[in-house]
């Protein structure tokens, strides 16, 4: 059976940490991260009040 694209995408969540550094936070997933292509997308407020986004993509071989 071909792959189609968006098959198989599920969300999974994580817990969300800050660190002693303002600039480094931390994901720690909920579950092991089984091979496969993986999309983190997040949202922050910085300390001047304005909502910072991001997105990093990352493969489990
Ligand atoms: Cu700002």
């Amino acid at each position: 059976m071909a792959e189609m694209p968006g098959m198989g995408a599920m969300k999974m969540a994580a817990k969300i940490g800050g660190t002693d550094d303002p600039k480094v936070m931390v994901l720690t997933p909920n579950q092991p991260l089984t091979p496969g292509k993986y999309n983190v997308e997040w949202r922050a407020v910085s300390t001047d009040t304005h909502p910072i986004t991001g997105k990093i993509t990352f493969t489990v071989k």
